[in-house]
């Protein structure tokens, strides 16, 4: 019988390409938070982190820094770990991919595989996303089609290579999906890799002979292993895969695996196909997030727009960071990173809400002489309704932790505490002159926020630490504290007063120059540049999938005396035919033609991003004639 009181949680194993910029502590912290929610909850936790250090993406980028590639990766390994301490990230194990026990569980994994025959030897054709590491899917004929999944240039790729049996799993994974719901959270995501799925899988190329800085291939030194195979392997050498057992069977399968949705496929599909084919277990849950933008692109390294976790470590401190990572940006949608907000949010949620809830209870109480809050036995209606909200507030914090909704349970929380705050000014406790009157409001504010406090540790642990000491609160871990906290209030608190817990942000601080290093805009162009761009408005006649595509659909346009146009638009999994057919779009008319799996795009259609991440087709208030062009 599995000891069911554990919980494994995974953070995705980062390129080591460069320093970790501010999304790769996104997903860290939110590993991190799940971490220790369950730790509260009584659990014996493993949280794994690490790099992805072999592959094509880490030899190009290493041979540009004039490097060897093992020197290039070990370089950065100092400042991931300095970043996540600073960030007090409780990580059980840091694993790389190029750690000789990593490299041997990848080997043994790829020989039980052969020998199963879910790996055969044949010959790769087709392009590749070198940034993604990715075979790309939609075959291009003649010219090299962009990434399906970042729209960067591919490379023609032609080589002898190990393939996976994909194809076989295609049916096992959808009664998978069908059968756990919600293995990818938020819900909404798993309809994505349904389609992909159901589009129909192809088998996976697993090996490279073209690539040298990878795992040999066992039996086979001229292959290596494809980075994702050897990447993805990292969840299970991490927790002893191969070697102790035990050791993974207690762990094994993870309970949450988090990611951002750039790399959902390779979780969501290969990797299930993998834990199959090797007769293990698949992961409980993947948490999967959206991505933090900066002028409204993705951050990331390639870019170059990235946000360097030191600077706002600097500025601000760990856990206010971690607040804003947490509250502000909602799991199920992209966002954009902002100072202001971040200072706005520091101002008003921390400082003003809850750290002057805490400093003015122990101000007043100080005042009165009161060091000792004593226990009280009858309370009056108000702080049993305060009680009542606490216990509510409790229930819904765990709720929404469960279901990995950190910013709604932290959304209820601050509910909670404006409550507090409502009832501290209502009873006035400054005017009180009775002492066990006020001893009472001093006390239904202390039990408050040693919920508050308890509640608040999985997401800013070092404050939440400070604020239960201020209240003379000492053991945040003890078993079952969830319950002891929805027990009827009868603690005393010992007062002590220490520094403010979060200071207001008055001036704006440095991060605004960090911010105006990048360009803030993107540079004008005259009206020159813009006559140059044709954009027509056309009636879409009709609309039918791309076999050979599970994102495209192929348009036939209306463009009236300009004639019929056929044109490729990668939305199928925003819009059914029915939605588009009929309707009147914006199309760039002059763009030139491009080829897409064999088919040639006459034009562009204009979409634009609506709140929830999904696209928007872009049209005319009342309908115009048919080729009528913008101006
Ligand atoms: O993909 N916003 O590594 P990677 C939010 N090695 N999260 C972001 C982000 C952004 N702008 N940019 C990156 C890889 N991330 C592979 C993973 S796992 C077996 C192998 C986060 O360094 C997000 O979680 O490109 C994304 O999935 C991860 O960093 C990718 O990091």
């Amino acid at each position: 019988m599995k000891d069911k009181n554990k919980f494994y949680v995974t953070t995705p194993i980062y390129y080591a390409t460069a320093r970790p910029h501010l999304g790769s502590l996104y997903s860290t912290v939110l590993a991190d938070i799940a971490a220790r929610w369950n730790k509260l909850l009584g659990k014996k936790v493993f949280f794994l982190t690490g790099t992805d250090e072999h592959g094509q993406k880490i030899a190009q980028a290493a041979q540009k820094a004039g490097m060897e590639p093992q020197k290039f990766v070990d370089s950065f390994i100092g400042d991931y770990k300095h970043i996540w301490k600073l960030y007090n990230i409780d990580y059980t194990r840091f694993i790389r991919t190029t750690e000789p026990e990593h490299v041997k569980a990848v080997q043994e994994w790829l020989t039980k595989l052969l020998k199963n025959g879910d790996i055969y030897k044949s010959k790769y054709e087709g392009w590749y996303c070198i940034p993604d590491e990715t075979f790309v899917v939609e075959k291009g004929d003649q010219e090299s089609p962009l990434c399906s999944m970042c729209s960067r240039a591919t490379i023609f790729i032609s080589e002898e290579s190990y393939f996976f049996k994909l194809s076989k799993y295609q049916d096992k994974l959808l009664k998978f999906y069908k059968d756990n719901p919600d293995f990818v959270l938020p819900k909404e995501r798993l309809n994505e890799v349904i389609k992909f799925v159901e589009s129909g899988l192809k088998d996976l190329s697993i090996s490279r002979t073209t690539v040298k800085w990878g795992i040999p291939f066992p039996g086979d030194e001229k292959h290596v292993a494809y980075v994702w195979a050897d990447a993805l392997l990292n969840y299970l050498s991490g927790v002893d895969y191969n070697k102790d057992q035990k050791n993974l069977e207690f762990w094994w399968p993870a309970d949450l695996q988090v990611m951002g949705k750039d790399i959902l496929r390779f979780h969501a599909v290969y990797w299930p196909a993998f834990l199959m084919a090797s007769n293990l277990e698949l992961p409980k849950h993947l948490l999967v997030h959206g991505w933090i933008k900066v002028n409204q692109q993705k951050m990331s390294k390639s870019l170059g727009n990235t946000i360097d976790p030191q600077d706002l470590y600097n500025a601000y401190g760990a856990d206010a960071v971690r607040y804003y990572l947490t509250s502000q940006l909602a799991i199920t949608h992209d966002a954009e990173f902002s100072t202001q907000e971040l200072e706005h949010r520091i101002s008003t949620d921390l400082a003003n809400d809850l750290g002057n809830l805490l400093n003015r209870t122990i101000a007043l109480a100080f005042k009165n002489d009161l060091f000792e809050v004593p226990e009280i036995k009858k309370w009056s209606i108000e702080a049993l309704e305060l009680y009542d909200y606490s216990v509510a507030t409790i229930n819904e914090y765990h709720d929404h932790m469960q279901n990995c909704s950190f910013h709604l349970a932290l959304a209820s929380l601050w509910k909670f505490i404006s409550r507090v705050n409502a009832y501290f000014h209502s009873q006035e406790p400054w005017k009180i002159t009775d002492k066990e009157k006020f001893n009472e409001v001093i006390s239904a504010t202390c039990h408050s926020l040693n919920v508050i406090g308890h509640l608040i540790w999985p997401v800013m642990p070092h404050k939440a630490i400070e604020l239960l000491d201020h209240i003379g609160q000492e053991d945040i871990l003890d078993d079952n504290v969830i319950q002891e906290l929805k027990k009827k209030w009868n603690n005393s608190f010992k007062l002590k007063k220490g520094t403010t817990l979060f200071q207001k942000i008055e001036e704006p601080k440095v991060m605004k120059e960090i911010e105006q290093e990048k360009p803030l805009s993107e540079p004008n162009i005259n009206f020159e540049d813009f006559a140059k761009v044709k954009l027509l408005v056309g009636t879409i006649e009709q609309c039918e999938e791309v076999p050979k595509s599970d994102k495209l659909y192929k348009l036939q346009v209306n463009f009236g005396d300009k004639g019929m146009r056929q044109i490729l638009s990668g939305v199928r999994q925003y819009f059914k035919p029915q939605d588009l057919i009929g309707k009147q779009g914006v199309f760039v008319f002059n763009l030139a033609p491009r080829k897409m799996v064999g088919l040639e795009s006459q034009g562009m259609m204009l979409f634009v991003e609506d709140a929830n991440g999904n696209l928007q087709f872009v049209t005319v208030a009342k309908e115009v004639p048919n080729g009528n062009p913008l101006r």
